[in-house]
């Protein structure tokens, strides 16, 4: 039980294949309370069954992170549900479908705002809402990939979001280390999920990574949320401002 007493608020669940839906399923695993936000009115639904699932009730919050209104009302909530908070997970990405097509040199300039608001200043933007309310401490974990800090043919503009996201995690964590909340990003290797899906030769890639990672071998979505319960939990109490790699060591290698 590494998360007993705890509570935690989760962004980024769309269906029961989010890399945040076993993360929250770890959580709760481990004792954790949970709120849940979704994007939009179409996830409502889906998130809210996924929540009720757990038995309990979860605080349940409309947020689209581009919306600095709904992203008020959430934290206003959890403070009138909680009065206070310990963990957050951001697991949210989106860039425009042409953008994850083809080359990174015709990326728009809207292509670039949006991706990097909407996968990188969100932590940010939600960070300065559940800090105050980390009145105890807390930890803060965000999901990443390699294609931060490598080139991965077509995962373009997100890498560069995801590269901004790994900058952010640092200054995040230079800022909040004083009030004991630390920030972490979880970087996971490639998972089947709903965001995975519409990307072409996204099977072939994980064939690649299984033919070539240390392990042999693609991680399960239950590594990575285990991964992140530790970084959420008190095991983890000496790091902060890491990314950790949870990919089955494919980071590790220089061909
Ligand atoms: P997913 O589609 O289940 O989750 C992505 C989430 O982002 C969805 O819940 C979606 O509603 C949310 N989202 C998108 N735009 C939003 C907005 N404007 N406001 C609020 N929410 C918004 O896919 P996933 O693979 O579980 O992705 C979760 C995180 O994991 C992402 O940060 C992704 O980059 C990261 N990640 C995924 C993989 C992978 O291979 N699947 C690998 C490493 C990291
Ligand atoms: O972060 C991601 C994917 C995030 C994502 C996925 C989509 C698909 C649907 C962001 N925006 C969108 N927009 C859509 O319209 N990953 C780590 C998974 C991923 O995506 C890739 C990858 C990997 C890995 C895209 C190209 C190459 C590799």
């Amino acid at each position: 039980m590494l998360l007993q007493g705890k509570k935690g608020l989760i962004v980024g669940v769309a269906n029961k294949r989010s890399i945040a839906w076993a993360i929250a399923q770890a959580a709760h695993r481990e004792g954790a309370q949970l709120a849940f936000t979704y994007q939009g009115e179409r996830l409502k639904e889906s998130v809210g069954e996924l929540a009720a699932g757990l038995g309990g009730s979860s605080p349940l919050y409309e947020c689209d992170v581009t919306n600095d209104a709904q992203m008020d009302q959430v934290f206003a909530g959890i403070k009138s549900a909680w009065g206070s908070m310990d963990f957050l997970v951001h697991a949210v990405a989106f860039a425009k479908r042409e953008e994850l097509e083809g080359d990174f040199l015709p990326t728009s300039r809207e292509g670039f705002r949006l991706a990097l608001d909407v996968s990188a200043y969100s932590l940010t933007a939600l960070a300065q809402r559940a800090v105050p309310l980390m009145t105890d401490g807390g930890s803060i974990v965000a999901l990443t990939y390699y294609g931060a800090e490598k080139v991965i043919p077509r995962y373009n503009i997100m890498g560069v979001a995801k590269s901004a996201l790994e900058a952010s995690i640092r200054y995040l964590a230079f800022d909040v280390g004083p009030k004991k909340i630390r920030v972490n990003g979880l970087s996971a290797g490639p998972v089947q999920t709903l965001a995975a899906r519409g990307i072409s030769g996204f099977t072939d890639m994980m064939k690649i990574v299984e033919g070539k990672a240390p392990l042999r071998r693609n991680v399960q979505i239950e590594e990575v949320a285990n991964a992140a319960a530790f970084l959420l939990s008190p095991l983890s109490s000496g790091i902060t401002g890491e990314i950790l790699y949870v990919d089955c060591g494919y980071n590790i290698l220089g061909m």
